[in-house]
């Protein structure tokens, strides 16, 4: 009947899982085959990602999964591995929230000036993107030994191949690719004595990427040789691959996890001065697109009080906001000031405390003061996505974890006037899914994509509600980028 079944890994920065996609004419059916938390370790030397086990993680999800067409791999994006002569790991993956670029943006922009780093690449000034961990990790013994750098999940797909490859929509994250071209800046890598070298070979999504390694499908069970397919290997230039738009749609797209990513899909990036001030990012996505977004801090704030409280259920605390009155205080949701880990409920009382608005003081009053405040920072990246792209929205979806999110996926309507449409919330493993399908003969192009997901997912939709003066002036109490807009 035509219909095949395809493996997407998908690793997140709380958690992993592998989902297994069945892909025919008009059919796209997801399931979970495996999820598994993924748990930073702090060691005296930073905070580090436990990649083995992630590594173990994808084993059992692919045993799980049984027999499948194809597999695929996404994951956050920026950090890598580092490889010696041999093809070995050199140390645990440095997690991108590790302190120790925490001042290397001074030392790079005396290099290259900001705004010519900008214009060459695209990509917003964020101390985690690649490039700036690599200037951090100049000169020590790990990197002056390294032969080879994989970024996180083509290191994943080395392990199960034994290939090495660099997938392109997540090489645009290193900051490091020139995005008019779709290949390295060769200038500013050189000035800030970056070997590119370092690099395995570009490869694109629907490239072939190997076939699993005899040990591998010893470890995830019975059943031939299995593929590997590159797909766009960083998650949110999956999960814009799977936004259920309709063709002709004026659409942003709100990307929602541990970050909220928010913005448009253009045909090519925008860097004007103007959009490099705003902290706007042009990463490459899957067909040749550009996604035109701004980082916020998402879910994390809420994730990390969760930590801090010793709490694990999110739906209590849910539930207790939505009896909280709106917009009491609000934070700036995009301020790198909350990229670190600890002592978030404090972090966010204090600058509550800063802007002169009353600080949460119950678990609700923070996640409402969490909740508004992401809301308002979806409004204003949209709005200034629009204002800088020169293009109008008439909808908003909503795709990621927020999207089973109703508090959040209303004020995100509320606040930006347009209406939601929330769903998928695993759009990163179906936009890797039907990434591998269209390479499989599975799946049309990008719109019919699109178009699959729209006809077979369930969606809900959002009206703009209440009155938006409120969240004009809650935007001026928040401080930081809120501005005039
Ligand atoms: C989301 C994400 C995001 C990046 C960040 C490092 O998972 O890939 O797009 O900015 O992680």
């Amino acid at each position: 009947e035509g219909t095949k079944t395809f493996a997407a890994v998908d690793l997140g920065a709380s958690n992993g899982r592998v989902m297994v996609g069945r892909v025919g004419p008009g059919t796209l059916h997801l399931t979970r085959a495996h999820r598994f938390p993924n748990r930073p370790v702090r060691l005296p030397e930073g905070l580090r990602w436990d990649i083995l086990g992630l590594y173990g993680g994808v084993l059992d999800g692919l045993r799980a999964a049984g027999p499948v067409d194809s597999l695929g791999i996404d994951s956050w994006a920026v950090d890598y591995g580092l490889l010696d002569a041999e093809g070995a790991l050199l140390g645990n993956p440095v997690h991108y929230r590790d302190p120790r670029t925490h001042t290397v943006a001074e030392k790079v922009w005396a290099t290259v000036p900001p705004d010519e780093l900008y214009r060459a690449t695209g990509i917003q000034h964020a101390p985690f993107n690649t490039l700036c961990q690599l200037v951090a990790a100049q000169g020590t013994p790990q990197l002056a030994a390294a032969k080879r750098l994989l970024l996180i999940p083509d290191l994943i797909s080395y392990w199960l191949t034994g290939e090495q490859g660099t997938e392109l929509t997540n090489a645009s994250t290193t900051q490091l690719i020139d995005p008019r071209t779709r290949d390295w800046a060769v200038g500013p890598a050189r000035r800030l004595s970056i070997d590119l070298g370092l690099f395995a070979p570009l490869r694109r999504p629907g490239d072939p990427a190997g076939s699993l390694l005899p040990h591998v499908l010893e470890a995830t069970g019975p059943g031939g040789p299995v593929p590997v397919t590159t797909v766009g290997s960083h998650d949110t230039a999956s999960a814009v691959a799977a936004v259920p738009a309709r063709p002709g749609e004026r659409f942003a797209y709100l990307c929602t996890g541990t970050w909220s990513l928010a913005g448009l899909e253009l045909d090519s990036p925008v860097t004007t001065d103007a959009s490099r001030a705003a902290n706007f990012t042009n990463e490459l996505g899957v067909d040749g697109t550009i996604r035109f977004l701004r980082n916020i801090m998402g879910m994390w704030l809420l994730q990390e009080c969760m930590r801090t409280w010793g709490e694990s259920d999110i739906a209590p605390l849910l539930a207790e906001a939505a009896g909280v009155p709106a917009l009491r205080s609000v934070v700036d949701a995009a301020d790198p000031a909350f990229l670190a880990p600890g002592a978030m409920p404090e972090r966010i009382a204090a600058a509550c405390r800063a802007t002169g608005q009353r600080a949460p003081e119950t678990r609700g009053e923070t996640t409402r003061c969490i909740l508004d405040s992401l809301a308002l920072a979806h409004r204003h990246a949209i709005r200034e996505a629009q204002r800088l792209a020169d293009r109008a929205v008439d909808v908003v979806h909503v795709v990621g974890g927020g999207a089973r999110n109703a508090l959040l996926c209303q004020l995100t309507a509320d606040a930006c006037g347009l209406p939601v449409v929330a769903g998928p919330a695993e759009a990163a493993a179906l936009g890797n899914v039907l990434v591998q399908a269209r390479a499989h003969g599975s799946a049309g192009d990008s719109a019919a994509i699109r178009e699959l997901v729209a006809s077979t997912q369930p969606l809900t939709r959002y009206e703009p509600s209440g009155d938006r003066a409120v969240w004009e002036s809650a935007a001026r109490r928040a401080g930081g980028w809120s501005g005039p807009s």
